[in-house]
């Protein structure tokens, strides 16, 4: 069932990157890098023209990643004000509240004026070119604005995504020594308030460094306290500034902007990026995976506190002049259907979103999205994980009538942008895969020696990348020895992307997980991925996660852990049927061990399952959970716990 493949519809054969354009640019990418990127840094407005394309060594003692670095551009006159001319009056922003009455739509020419009150802002409580601002924000334009006015100042903005506690944000505050806040006084989320505000004054308090100003975006209402002298109204500020401000020239490799990100040891990874290659991979990457065209209207599910909510809400689409879509609430509230009533309502063209979405979704079965019109909806999306078949058909087959080709992008926060991923004119689509690399980009497998396997026929191993790409990461800031040890020490003279991945014979390549979720079952390689994708395929299942857990005849036994759909009683009769399940679709060796039936995972606020936690419920480790603070809902653990013990 995970072979076969669904041809490019007909709607795509004018695409921009047909199968035939694909292998010659790909083909040109990779014997005439320096012609071909020349060429993609014209979709960028440059103040001087980038002549020296790239600079790279991935060397112990000389690891540096350089791109256009002759080249002077800013990111926000790309994103706003060289649309002015002929699109000062097109949609650059659609915000859809949480509250489904409260919605409204931006222009360019008024996200320039927007922005540029807000850069003077900046300017007025003391940012200057170089600083780190920390942006802590609802999804709501004004982190928008925030963005780009960091942008247009040459300020370096790290965006610490709304959900985290006092904690996480005081620990970004200190790690990149940043000076400034912006803020707001609460989002809203699901109907609840979320107290940004108080969280921001809480991460103050405990933070090493000291922050100078507090911009603070009025959106609730709600009562907050204030610092006189750090703390600053936007709304008030907004009267003392004009609606224009210049734009300060940068350097291609200065740096736009740090994302912190999740290892697998250590405190987060102040991910940096850089002005010019970023930019043109933003570009180059939302406009050839999306097919975009002038009157679509793009929704990025994400949000703007993760890489995706970065490349693909704000700096591509912007970039490219298209209007996108920013929703601040939940896929499920106030109803079931709240996705596909904002599609309906807004004419979206194109939904990106995430497979842990797409689950919870299908779990509220048919009816919901087959009550509200699709027809304007032409692409989707997905990101963030593999994406099981089973979800993948949903997808395609529900909510996209059948007639919209799905992308399924791999890529990191450490990337930019995608890497490899399906483009809807030019690939013959297999569910599940994440299909063909982006241009410029020469994914290869290696085993656990290090050694390359051949480039040639059906392979599987761990993923790395010969060679960069403008979007790639430039260093982790403040720590380049990490740098180093995390990416390249593994598999010297590459970039190690930390995932397992699969070429098969037709060519396309399948992303197995992270090599850390790697199981070992009598010997033989099973993805995580593959047994949970079994499991999830099961009429009854909504969601799985499987860990390995020690084992004493096989080394490894397999934990599954799952979610069946709304209104469910597991019985014993469920545990055999899942078991004969992944038997039937796998085989006699990815048997599961256990059985674990819980009513949700636990997930970062991000979607992300955290198996960490969940190999040490499995191993029956309850004191070595380690921190369990970036939870979206930290009960979760408990009750997996008591259920662990009562199996013994
Ligand atoms: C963009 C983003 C990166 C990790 C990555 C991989 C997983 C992302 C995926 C995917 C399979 C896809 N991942 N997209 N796995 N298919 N289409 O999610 O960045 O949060 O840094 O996560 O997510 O394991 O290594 P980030």
């Amino acid at each position: 069932m995970a072979n076969d493949t669904v041809k490019i519809p007909d709607s795509f054969s004018d695409a921009r990157i047909t199968p035939d354009t694909y292998r010659q640019m790909y083909e040109r990418s990779i014997q005439d890098p320096q012609g071909f990127w020349a060429d993609e840094a014209r979709r960028l407005d440059w103040i001087a023209a980038p002549a020296k394309i790239s600079d790279v060594s991935f060397d112990k003692d000389d690891l540096h990643i350089r791109w256009f670095e002759d080249g002077v551009l800013n990111a926000c006159v790309n994103c706003i004000d060289r649309h002015l001319e002929t699109r000062g009056n097109k949609t650059a922003l659609i915000w859809e509240g949480d509250n489904p009455a409260y919605h409204h739509a931006i222009t360019y020419r008024q996200l320039f004026n927007h922005v540029c009150r807000f850069a003077n802002e900046l300017k007025l409580i003391g940012v200057k070119k170089g600083d780190r601002v920390t942006i802590h924000m609802p999804m709501i334009p004004e982190a928008v604005y925030a963005m780009l006015a960091c942008a247009r100042l040459g300020a370096v903005h790290s965006v610490v995504f709304g959900g985290f506690s006092p904690d996480a944000i005081a620990g970004r505050i200190d790690d990149c020594g940043s000076d400034f806040v912006i803020t707001a006084d609460q989002g809203v989320r699901g109907g609840k308030g979320i107290p940004l505000k108080d969280n921001v004054d809480r991460a103050i308090e405990r933070a090493n460094h000291e922050v100078r100003g507090v911009l603070v975006v009025k959106h609730t209402g709600a009562q907050v306290d204030f610092v006189a002298g750090r703390d600053h109204w936007h709304h008030e500020l907004a009267l003392e500034v004009d609606a224009r401000c210049e734009a300060e020239p940068m350097k291609a490799e200065d740096p736009l902007f740090i994302l912190y990100t999740s290892g697998s040891t250590g405190k987060p990874k102040g991910v940096l990026h850089t002005t010019g290659g970023y930019m043109v991979w933003a570009a180059m990457t939302h406009d050839y995976t999306f097919d975009h065209r002038e009157e679509d209207v793009f929704w990025c599910t994400a949000d703007v506190g993760w890489v995706t909510g970065h490349t693909y809400i704000v700096y591509g689409p912007l970039a490219n002049g298209a209007t996108s879509l920013m929703f601040e609430g939940v896929p499920t509230w106030p109803g079931p259907d709240r996705f596909w009533r904002v599609v309906a309502k807004h004419r979206v063209t194109t939904l990106y979103t995430a497979p842990t979405a797409i689950r919870a979704l299908m779990r509220e079965g048919d009816e919901p999205v087959k009550k509200h019109d699709r027809s304007s909806l032409r692409l989707l999306g997905s990101v963030g994980e593999p994406i099981n078949p089973e979800a993948w058909r949903w997808y395609h087959e529900v909510v996209g009538e059948g007639r919209c080709p799905i992308v399924d992008t791999w890529w990191q926060t450490e990337t930019g942008g995608h890497l490899i991923t399906a483009l809807p004119g030019a690939h013959a689509l297999k569910p599940g895969a994440a299909s063909f690399p982006m241009f410029g980009i020469q994914p290869a497998l290696v085993d656990n020696e290090g050694n390359r396997l051949p480039d040639e026929g059906e392979q599987e191993g761990n993923l790395v990348l010969l060679g960069s790409w403008p979007g790639q990461m430039r260093t982790v800031y403040g720590d380049h020895q990490r740098f180093y040890e995390t990416y390249f020490a593994t598999y010297p003279g590459t970039y190690f992307t930390g995932d397992g991945a699969r070429r098969d014979a037709d060519g396309y390549w399948w992303i197995t997980g992270r090599v850390d979720d790697v199981l070992n079952i009598s010997g033989h390689r099973l993805g995580t991925a593959e047994v949970e994708s079994a499991l999830v395929a099961h009429d009854l299942v909504a969601e799985a996660a499987v860990v390995g857990y020690p084992h004493e005849v096989k080394g490894q036994g397999i934990y599954c852990y799952v979610t069946l759909n709304s209104g469910l009683v597991p019985t014993e009769e469920t545990e055999a049927a899942l078991k004969a399940q992944v038997r039937s679709e796998i085989g006699a060796i990815a048997t599961p061990d256990v059985i674990h039936f819980t009513p949700s995972l636990p997930k970062t606020r991000s979607g992300k399952i955290m198996r960490r936690i969940l190999r040490k419920i499995a191993e029956g480790e309850f004191d070595k959970l380690g921190d369990t603070s970036t939870l979206a809902d930290p009960d979760v653990v408990d009750s997996l716990i008591e259920t662990r013990r009562e199996m013994g």
